[in-house]
């Protein structure tokens, strides 16, 4: 089978590139590399030297003997867009190849645009591109928990059934996303439900939690694989700048009380997710919805847990409650399902088992590569 991942250059469409060449897929590359601009941009560099992907594709290549085609471009440009597609031949799309950091959403008006454009407009041209020319391909798509919002009643993948007025009736969950870049994926799974409908097209959206971890099998063969490591406010997550900041005894900056519950999962599983969707398609017309995820923790407990385990390698760490620069709840329900990734097969790493191996040694290994001028988030959510 043939797979197009788009945005494969970045965090997790890197790890699931090899994974999937691994697996015996036939793997494409299409990537803008508009991250590692963006990164230039601010000034901000991955924990981890990533190198060129040129040079990890051809190390791959040398290691495995597997070949993985390359594709630089923007899916903004449905050009060059069509023309991959034609020259590649999808069996499945992947797509992964979205500005995907919440501050960088709220830096200002700007990027805000950017954001919404880059990722609303890209999806439209991939929903197009298969109308024309691909309907039977599968596409699969990068959602996030984050268009859900933290409601007060359960979290159900992407469907809720209502009884109003004697009616009954089962539609999309109701989304309160909490960025303008959460909210261009409420404005993408609204577009893709819709193409469903009305084209006919099969479409899988993983709505995904927050992805810890550096290592899976394949980025851990070689020096010149490793993945992308981020811990800056901008486009660090949670838990992995945690550990980034355990190893150079930064304290770990918890915003506001620490409440805040977010669903996680270790990029060996987003990589696994990825192959159980491509290997268990959507029907036509069916848009189908995952929540993509292993555990729920809040913030305040993830950095309780990096401070025992740090504490343990000998590291002194301190934890600090800083003014929330997000408005967000910080005390709030959080319970969601996510029943159908594991029905068709997924077996969760437990952060409990992986903090070590597959985060705090990464970050301790490449400490001296922090630029600490990028440990405080400077972006604010308010006016
Ligand atoms: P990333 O920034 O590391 O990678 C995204 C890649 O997409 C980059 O290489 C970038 O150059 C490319 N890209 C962006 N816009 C493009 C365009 N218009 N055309 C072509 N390429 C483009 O991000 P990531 O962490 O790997 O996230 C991948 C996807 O998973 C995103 O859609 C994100 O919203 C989603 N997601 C990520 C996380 C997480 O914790 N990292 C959690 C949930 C969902
Ligand atoms: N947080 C801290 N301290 C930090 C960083 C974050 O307390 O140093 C808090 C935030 O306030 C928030 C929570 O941790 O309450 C999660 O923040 P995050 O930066 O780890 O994650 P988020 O902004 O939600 O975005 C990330 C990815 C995004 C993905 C999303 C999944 O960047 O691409 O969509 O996780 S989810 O959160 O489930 O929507």
């Amino acid at each position: 089978m043939r797979v197009l991942v788009i945005g494969g250059d970045g965090y997790c469409g890197w790890a699931t590139a090899l994974h999937l060449s691994n697996r015996g897929y036939e793997v494409g590359i299409l990537d803008s590399l508009v991250r590692r601009h963006w990164d230039m941009q601010l000034g901000a560099d991955t924990l981890t030297p990533i190198a060129p992907i040129q040079q990890r594709i051809q190390r791959w290549q040398d290691l495995t003997g597997k070949k993985i085609d390359l594709f630089i471009g923007d899916i903004n440009n449905y050009e060059f867009l069509i023309d991959a597609l034609r020259r590649f031949q999808p069996d499945s799309l992947v797509h992964f190849g979205e500005q995907r950091s919440a501050p960088f959403s709220m830096i200002d008006r700007e990027h805000a645009v950017l954001t919404q454009v880059n990722n609303v407009v890209g999806t439209l041209n991939l929903l197009y591109a298969m109308k024309d020319e691909f309907p039977d391909c599968h596409l699969v798509k990068l959602g996030t928990m984050g268009e859900y919002g933290t409601p007060n009643i359960d979290i159900e993948e992407g469907y809720i059934t209502i009884e109003h007025n004697g009616r009954k009736d089962t539609l999309p969950y109701p989304k309160q996303p909490g960025s303008f870049y959460h909210a261009s994926k409420v404005h993408d799974s609204t577009n893709i439900h819709l193409a469903c409908r009305i084209w006919g097209l099969r479409v899988t959206d993983l709505n995904q939690g927050v992805v810890y971890g550096v290592l899976t099998e394949e980025t851990g063969m070689d020096e010149m694989l490793i993945n992308r490591l981020d811990y800056d406010g901008v486009f660090g997550t949670a838990l992995n700048r945690f550990c980034i900041q355990a190893a150079i005894g930064h304290p770990l900056t918890v915003y506001g009380s620490g409440g805040q519950t977010r669903a996680f999962l270790d990029i060996r599983d987003t990589v696994r997710c990825m192959e159980l969707a491509i290997a268990n398609p959507a029907q036509a017309g069916e848009f189908r919805v995952f929540n993509q995820f292993t555990e729920m923790f809040n913030v305040g407990d993830l950095a309780i847990m990096v401070k025992k385990a740090g504490n343990a390698l000998g590291l002194n760490v301190e934890i600090n409650n800083i003014d929330n620069p997000r408005v967000e709840n910080e005390q709030h329900y959080f319970n969601a399902k996510n029943t159908n990734l594991l029905e068709l097969g997924l077996q969760p790493h437990l952060l409990s088992d992986s903090l070590l191996d597959s985060l705090l040694n990464f970050a301790v290994k490449y400490q001296n590569r922090v630029d600490k001028n990028h440990i405080l988030p400077k972006v604010s959510w308010r006016r």
